[in-house]
Parts: structure tokens; sequence; C-alpha cells
């Protein structure tokens, strides 16, 4: 183990009670406001610049969209202008040190009782009007094994129902991958929607910036539209898998263990980007 991993970051008996029961977590703080500011205006600088960088690509034209007054009628909703950025830790430095913050492992470590490596990271906008993510499961995409995956998903903003925060059905965890139905288009930009199991509830999160929610790859989670008028909704989120886990869905290839180092697993048969879009929207020439 290096130095960046030690941290000592230490959980409560009350915090990891609360992951045994209901397989998430959210840890108040863990960022400071200085990291959040500083990972909002890189991301906020590239995307209203519009131009494609690697791991992001808007799918409209954005000079006729910020420049006319256009509406969500005539070019499709405010994701394509924003869609989310994939794997920004490949590219620049500031998502990778958060990825990779010692913090974060710390923590994974001391819920899940493994050492974690990482699969991916993720930066969504969710500006005002932008759909959600219909509920679902993480690791039908990852498709870790044995095991699961994990996620760490960070506030950038202050985050409520109205925004379009996230919601998570407290002890799903303990449920096998359930088949997903096809989710509503005009509310969701992916395609799987996983039914609430009977008994169980979805409840919403309330978090502010630098707050992180970990949560386990089986537990059904999702967010609906932002609906406020002003406030965007944005989010940094990462996934893990134990070290020690077999395989894994190719597209989160090269793994990367808290050392930065890259590590080899087996491709798992199925998986792909976490949360499958309504692809026919997508233009051909849009990539990952
Ligand atoms: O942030 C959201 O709205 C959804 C994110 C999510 O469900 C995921 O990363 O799996």
């Amino acid at each position: 183990m290096t130095d960046q991993l030690i941290s000592n970051f230490k959980l409560t008996e009350e915090q990891c009670a609360q992951w045994e029961s209901d397989g998430y977590l959210i840890v108040r703080g863990l960022f400071d406001s200085h990291q959040v500011e500083q990972l909002k205006q890189t991301m906020q600088n590239i995307a209203d610049k519009g131009e494609a960088v690697p791991g992001w690509q808007p799918l409209i034209d954005v000079k006729q969209y910020d420049t006319e007054v256009v509406g969500v009628d005539q070019l499709g909703d405010v994701l394509k202008r924003y869609p989310r950025f994939l794997h920004p830790h490949r590219y620049l430095d500031l998502p990778r040190e958060m990825m990779l913050d010692p913090r974060v492992h710390d923590v994974l470590l001391q819920i899940t009782g493994e050492e974690p490596v990482a699969c991916q990271s993720m930066y969504y906008f969710k500006p005002c009007g932008a759909k959600g993510q219909a509920l679902h499961q993480d690791n039908l995409y990852l498709q870790v094994e044995p095991n699961t995956c994990y996620a760490a998903w960070t506030a950038i903003d202050p985050v409520t129902p109205e925004n379009g925060g996230l919601y998570v059905v407290p002890g799903s965890h303990t449920l096998d991958t359930q088949c997903p139905t096809l989710a509503d288009e005009t509310q969701s930009f992916t395609t799987a929607l996983v039914d609430i199991p009977k008994g169980m509830k979805a409840i919403p999160t309330v978090m502010q910036p630098g707050d992180v929610l970990f949560f386990n790859g089986q537990i059904i989670h999702g967010s609906g539209m932002n609906r406020s008028k002003t406030l965007w909704r944005r989010s940094f989120i990462c996934h893990y898998m134990p070290k020690t886990s077999k395989c894994v869905s190719e597209f989160y290839f090269p793994i990367v263990g808290f050392d930065g180092s890259e590590l080899t697993y087996e491709k798992s048969q199925a998986g792909g980007p976490c949360g499958e879009e309504f692809k026919d929207k997508i233009p051909s020439s849009y990539s990952y």
C-alpha cells in the first residue's frame, strides 16, 4: 500500500450498520467545497465551449442551440446540448484524483470489506428540464463477477427531488439483477426500468455539494426529471469493484488501482455504458 492510500477516514458503527441494512450510505462533506467548485468550473468550461473533447460530445449543433431561441420541441431535450461526460478520469487530472481519493478508498474498504479498484467515472450536468435516469441496477451494465460493483455518487450542486436528485430503494441490494422493462422515454434518457419490488419503496436523497452517496451495485436507484427552473443538478459518479473479482464488462477497461496501476480482468459476456441510452436519438457519428 502506498502513502496515497492512507487517509485514516473512519466510519462510525451507525454508518456501517446503515450500509449493511440499506445497501447505501451518504458520507457528508467527504469532498471540500474548493475541490467541488474546481471540478464544476473545469467541466462547465468544457461544456459551455461546446466543442467535442475525448469523453464528451454534444449531440446537436451547439451554435444554433446557444444563439437561437430554440426550445425542447425544436432541438430535442437539453441533454443533447449537455450530455454526460464519460470516463473524465482518462483525460483530466482532477476527476482522476477524485476517483482515486484515499478517503473514497477507505470508505469502500470499510463498507465492502474488500480492497476496491476503480472501473469508471462519469460527470452529469443535468440542467433544468433534463430527463432523469429510470430506476435500474448498475451491475446490469458493469457485470462484475463474482460480487458486484459499488458506486460513489458525489453531489456537485445541492440535490433535491425537485432538481432531479437520486432515489434509492433501501434493502434492494439483497436482490439478484432483475430483468428490466422499457422506461418512459419522455422522462428517462436511458432505456431500462426496474420495478420497485413489493414491500419496498424508493426514497429521495437530499445532499449538499461534496456529500458522497455510496451504494451497492444491486441497489435499485434512479432519478426523475430536473423540474427546477433555476438549479442544475451536477454530479460526479464513479464505479468500483473488489480487486478480487474476476470479470467486468470490457467497456470499463482499463481498471485502475488506487495506486494508479492499470489492472487486467477477464471480459464479462455482456454489459456496457452504465445506462443504455435511447440510441435511435444519438447520431451515428457519436462515440464514447
Ligand atoms: O445521477 C443520476 O441521475 C443517475 C445516475 C445513476 O443512476 C448511475 O450512475 O447509475
